[in-house]
């Protein structure tokens, strides 16, 4: 029996990726600029077997309707008949807006091409994890990545150790389940909220100079681009019909508690994804100062501190 692990860290959006230029093929309508967390992991065991296809995920049997697209995919590129068995599991809440779906589709990709012995580039790599999950695509690779509009696959600007003082404090606000899954949210978004069309036609502009701001590694301007992103995805989803709601109170005073330590001096720019965790962006020399605020007036709220991190990594079982 052929078996293969692999390990994948979330790749946490700067400028987001949310909606869908095709929904069949899993092509984003939006570009998205990325960075991968090395704090937080997937590590996935994918196992070739006679038997059916199926996924446990943290021990939990799931629906393998979800990954049905992305087995067929591979099934057919490396010419295999038979199932896969796969066990994967988090260091971090799973489906709670961390990115879980980057990471895990992101590693069940290499764990399966690894276990069929499918030799293929690293782009292919992020071709299959797209078909999973858009963010996947960005997962394969570390450090600082992007996901064109209407990409197949990502690609990486910068590997990891291009800027080392930076840090992501993904702060938990909620470790349960989101509401509502991403998928069904963005295309909720896409087929009834007005702002849906002005948040695609805006996305490039956003993007540009996002990457200006990173190329500069000027963080005030890759914050403040980065809040007008999140906060502009979330006006997309206030409109809609029904509307699509994430945050929880803690949410909102973490967004305070950055605006004040701003004002205060800190170089700290928070953003969210389709959840309600705040993922606050500093630098080396200020976390300290945001640590001593979150043990003060967040004291029953945990976090997790990343830099940039690794691409995809195998390990032997
Ligand atoms: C992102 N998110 O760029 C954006 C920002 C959440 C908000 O990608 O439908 O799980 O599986 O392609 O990748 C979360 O959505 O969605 C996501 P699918 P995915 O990281």
């Amino acid at each position: 029996m052929k078996e293969a692990v692999c390990i994948a860290s979330p790749s946490l959006a700067l400028i987001k990726y949310w909606g869908k230029k095709d929904p069949i093929l899993n092509t984003p309508a939006t570009p998205s600029i990325a960075v991968t967390l090395d704090s937080l992991e997937t590590r996935t065991i994918v196992r070739c077997v006679d038997g059916p296809d199926e996924v446990f995920l943290d021990g939990k049997k799931v629906r393998p309707s979800r990954y049905q697209a992305f087995f067929d995919n591979i099934k057919q590129l490396a010419g295999y008949s038979g199932g896969f068995s796969v066990e994967s599991s988090n260091n971090f809440p799973t489906a709670a807006g961390l990115a879980s779906s980057s990471s895990g589709f992101a590693a069940l990709a290499g764990a399966c091409v690894e276990a069929l012995e499918y030799e293929i580039s690293i782009e292919e790599i992020s071709r299959l994890a797209r078909l999973g999950s858009g963010s996947a695509a960005r997962s394969v690779y570390g450090g600082f990545t992007r996901l064109g509009a209407g990409a197949e696959f990502a690609e990486s600007l910068y590997p990891a150790s291009y800027w080392p003082e930076l840090r992501v404090i993904a702060v938990y606000v909620s470790e349960g389940p989101k509401s509502s899954s991403s998928r069904l949210s963005m295309e909720g978004v896409k087929q009834t909220s007005p702002f849906y069309d002005a948040w695609v036609a805006d996305a490039c502009a956003m993007e540009a100079r996002a990457r200006k701001a990173l190329d500069e590694k000027n963080l005030p301007e890759l914050g403040h681009i980065m809040r007008l992103s999140y906060l502009r995805m979330f006006g997309t989803m206030l409109a809609a019909d029904p509307p699509v709601i994430y945050w929880h109170p803690d949410s909102v005073e973490l967004i305070s508690m950055a605006q004040e330590m701003r004002s205060a001096g800190i170089d700290v720019y928070e953003t969210m994804d389709a959840g309600p965790q705040v993922k606050l962006i500093t630098l080396e020399k200020d976390v300290d100062a945001i640590e001593t605020v979150l043990k003060d007036q967040y004291p029953h709220l945990s976090y997790k501190i990343s830099k940039a991190g690794q691409g995809l990594r195998w390990q032997t079982l």
